[in-house]
């Protein structure tokens, strides 16, 4: 069987670091899958990857069959099946959201048109770049040819910290933990939901009963978790970032456990009130290669203020990318 093509964008930044050797090692596809990898960068980082690249080398991988570094992304997602676009620009000191939006647009938009113009027709498209799930739409809005649907965005992090702070605070292991939600944009006003979680057959939010912990204390430590890996590690979160990135392209192709269910930040079809078109996260199951929405989940009022909050910012995202002529 041909390898499969997996590119991966900001190949030398941290996240980068952690991500490639797990790509190369088979733990995004599964044990039996060749894959190529394509690291794109910009041309003052390229060195840097060439040498990440010789590191890969040296790893013997033998589900490695091949590495390119390149700086141009025509070349890099020239039939690409699998695309992490990591690279993005950083908000720095004094930078309005409009600038940030603006540089994101200068990198997501070539981005996009690159993957339209040369991917592969089964290509899988994650971004975990900043602002994700607005730089996805970008992209996504880029590469008309490309099913939409193919454009995701990050928002594995946030679950993957949440059923962490759930299982400390429930003292249960996290495999105990099943269909966990995030809802809406990976940012501050995410929502991650625990009224539909599974602990050993029990209701997570019944065990909990505290409405005021989860207001006051799981939902903003699940969402300033960024700000205090900072805070400890002086520097953003890179493995678990990147473990984040393995799991949410290997649950989408190879599936996700019967009877979980996984998040992801998805065009909407307009499910659970959320505009249609707009990247926002759901929880999903995932089978034969495909996501679905879980439907049929009550919200209750809780939940409902909290997702609509976090939908209406992803709407300005898409007003303000729109009024900026970026999509
Ligand atoms: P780094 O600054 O270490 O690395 C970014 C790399 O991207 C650099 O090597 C840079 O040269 C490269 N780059 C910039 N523009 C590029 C372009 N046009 N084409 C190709 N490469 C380009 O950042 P890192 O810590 O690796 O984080 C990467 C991104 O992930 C950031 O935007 C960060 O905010 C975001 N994150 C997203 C998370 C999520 O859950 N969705 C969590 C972790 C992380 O904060």
């Amino acid at each position: 069987m041909a390898p499969v093509n997996v590119t991966v964008t900001g190949a030398a930044g941290q996240i980068g670091y952690a991500l490639l050797f797990r790509i190369a090692s088979g733990a995004l596809l599964g044990p039996d899958t060749q894959v190529s990898l394509r690291l794109l960068e910009i041309p003052q980082a390229v060195k840097a990857a060439e040498g990440t690249a010789m590191e890969l080398d040296d790893c013997a991988f033998p589900l490695l069959s091949g590495i390119e570094v390149t700086d141009d992304a025509k070349k890099a997602f020239d039939g690409a099946n699998v695309a992490l676009l990591v690279g993005a620009r950083p908000r720095t000191k004094g930078m309005e959201r409009g600038d940030l939006l603006e540089a994101n647009g200068g990198i997501f938009k070539p981005q996009g048109e690159a993957i339209n113009a040369g991917a592969a027709s089964d290509i899988r498209v994650l971004v975990v770049g900043n602002p994700a799930n607005t730089n996805a739409l970008i992209a996504q809005q880029h590469a008309p040819d490309v099913p939409a649907a193919r454009f995701t965005a990050m928002t594995r992090l946030d679950h993957n910290r949440a059923i962490s702070q759930l299982s400390s605070k429930l003292g249960v292991s996290v495999g105990d933990i099943k269909r966990l939600a995030i809802w809406g944009n990976h940012s501050a006003t995410q929502y991650p939901d625990v009224f539909h979680t599974d602990v050993n057959g029990k209701s997570a939010a019944d065990i909990v009963n505290d409405e005021t912990w989860l207001a006051e204390s799981f939902i903003p430590t699940v969402a300033k978790r960024g700000a205090a890996i900072i805070e400890a590690r002086g520097a953003s979160s890179a493995a678990s970032a990147a473990n984040a990135a393995i799991d949410h392209i290997h649950d989408w192709v190879l599936g996700t456990p019967a009877g979980d269910w996984t998040s992801m930040a998805i065009p909407s079809d307009g499910s659970y009130g959320v505009p249609e078109g707009i990247i926002s996260s759901f929880p999903v199951t995932c089978q034969g290669g495909e996501y679905s929405i879980v439907q049929g989940l009550e919200i209750n009022e809780f939940s409902r203020t909290r997702i609509d909050a976090s939908v209406a910012e992803l709407v300005e995202e898409r007003d303000a990318v729109r009024a900026l002529g970026l999509i």
